[in-house]
């Protein structure tokens, strides 16, 4: 494989994604800090050769560059335990993935950031007038994550797979954005099942 550098900021979720999910294959992966609070990934430099978006994380795989959390993971499990071959599981995973990015991530991880990055008195009008329905909608998707891991260890089939690195990488600072996780008793326990697993790193 390719030489691979993970273009991140340490607090973010979706930078601990793609670094968690190497720890686990136990992929080298080199990493470049970029501070967003500094507008760091706003510069004409980064914004013309590592993302145009303006965000990070970036996996860079050599000379490429593929921005977007969820594909650059998907990127390091083809071929791999953690993306199975059986084609429903790997829509499936899909599917998790999508929901990670529309319902859970816009919600939980947003107001994680406004509330411990930014902090309440910093946040604009706007901001403060989104907190109620995000909040909702974060604890909705923890409700839903909750039911669907009654009986079951894992998101899809009876491993780990990408779709619970990609919804843990959020879900396990929930508390961060002021999210009750003991309200979620499966979802505490299959946190401490993905803490557990070989290859585990934390979020630094
Ligand atoms: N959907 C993208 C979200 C990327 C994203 O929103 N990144 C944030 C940090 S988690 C960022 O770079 N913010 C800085 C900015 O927008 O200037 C992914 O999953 O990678």
């Amino acid at each position: 494989m390719d030489e691979l550098i993970l273009h991140e900021d340490r607090r973010s979720g979706n930078c601990y994604k793609i670094r968690l999910t190497a720890a686990l294959l136990d992929l080298p992966l080199e990493r470049k800090d970029y501070d967003i609070l500094a507008g760091e990934t706003r510069t004409p430099e980064f914004l013309a050769k590592v993302n145009s978006n303006g965000r990070i994380p970036v996996l860079q795989v050599g000379n490429r560059f593929l921005p977007e959390s969820n594909a650059a993971c998907f990127y390091l499990c083809e071929g791999t335990e953690l993306v199975p071959a059986d084609r429903f599981a790997r829509a499936d995973i899909l599917r998790w993935m999508f929901f990670e990015q529309y319902n859970h991530e816009p919600n939980i991880a947003t107001l994680r950031f406004w509330l411990a990055y930014l902090g309440e008195a910093h946040l604009t009008e706007q901001q403060r007038a989104q907190i109620p329905a995000k909040r909702i909608a974060g604890e909705d998707a923890l409700t839903l994550m909750d039911r669907h891991l009654a009986g079951r260890d894992w998101f899809v089939g009876d491993t780990c797979t990408l779709a619970d690195i990609s919804l843990y990488a959020y879900t396990h600072v929930a508390e961060a954005g002021g999210f009750r996780l003991h309200d979620c008793g499966n979802v505490c326990e299959w946190l401490k099942r993905v803490a557990a697993l070989p290859g585990y790193v934390a979020m630094d």
